[in-house]
This record gives C-alpha cells, structure tokens and sequence, in this order.
C-alpha cells in the first residue's frame, strides 16, 4: 500500500511538473547571489558584504546549497588590486584593479562542508582578507 501512494505521488509529482506552467518570476534554478566589496582598515585587508543578510558583515560567512548555482560579485572599493579564491572548488576569479571594477564568480558547490575563501594578491590573505563558506548538504 506504502509502495502505491508513493508511485502515485510521484505519478502526479511528474505531470505537475510536465504541465506546470513556467513562471516568468522564477525562470531558473535557484542562484544563491552574494556581493562583497574590498576594505582597508588600518594594515587590515578585508571583504566587506553588500546587501541581504550579509550587508556590512566583515568576511562574512557565506551559507549555501550543495549543487545550488553561487554567484559572487566582488566590487573593488579601495582600489588595490583583489580577486577571490575559492580552491576548493577550483574558482579564481579575475582581478579588480581598479576602484568600481567588479567582477563576478559562478560556480556549484559538489561538496559540502566549510571552505576558505579569500585574496591571494599583494599578501591580502595574510592581512585579513579571507572568510569561510559554507555549504550545506541537501
Ligand atoms: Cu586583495
């Protein structure tokens, strides 16, 4: 009995989703977006978070999904030269040499578990710039 409401829910979770509409509000899969921006302070080298929940945060932590598209944009505000590093997944993004430059990294975490990322130009890692990213199991 278990065996058929399972195979008759998936029955009509499958023709929902053939005969659901699309709806233009959501075109996609879902995209984590973050945006962060370079900061100096004193010796200090540092990302900054911009809007949503991260707004202000120094180096915040970025909560994602596995297997869920991540977008980060980094807006270089101090005009040193910075990119963003992420190893773990392979991610070097290009760097922004100039004040208002940006660039923007897209990527999908395949594994879950908390990673670094950070600037590696100039010693900026070592002078704070860095934070953690973590990513959630689904
Ligand atoms: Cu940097």
């Amino acid at each position: 009995m278990k065996r058929i409401i399972l195979s008759i829910g998936l029955l009509v979770g499958i023709v929902f989703s053939v005969t659901a509409p699309a709806d233009p509000a959501n075109p996609g899969p879902k995209v984590s977006a973050f945006t962060l921006k370079s900061d100096v302070k004193g010796p200090k080298r540092l990302f900054v978070g911009v809007g949503g929940k991260i707004d202000g945060q120094v180096n915040p932590t970025l909560f994602v999904n596995e297997w869920e598209v991540v977008e980060i944009t980094l807006i270089n505000a101090d005009g040193l030269p910075h990119h963003i590093a992420l190893p773990d997944f392979f991610i070097l993004s290009n760097e922004v040499k100039e004040k208002e430059q940006k660039t923007t990294i897209t990527f999908v975490p395949f594994k879950s578990g908390g990673f670094v990322y950070y600037c590696d130009l100039e010693g900026h890692r070592k002078l704070g710039m860095e934070g953690q990213m973590t990513v959630v199991r689904r």
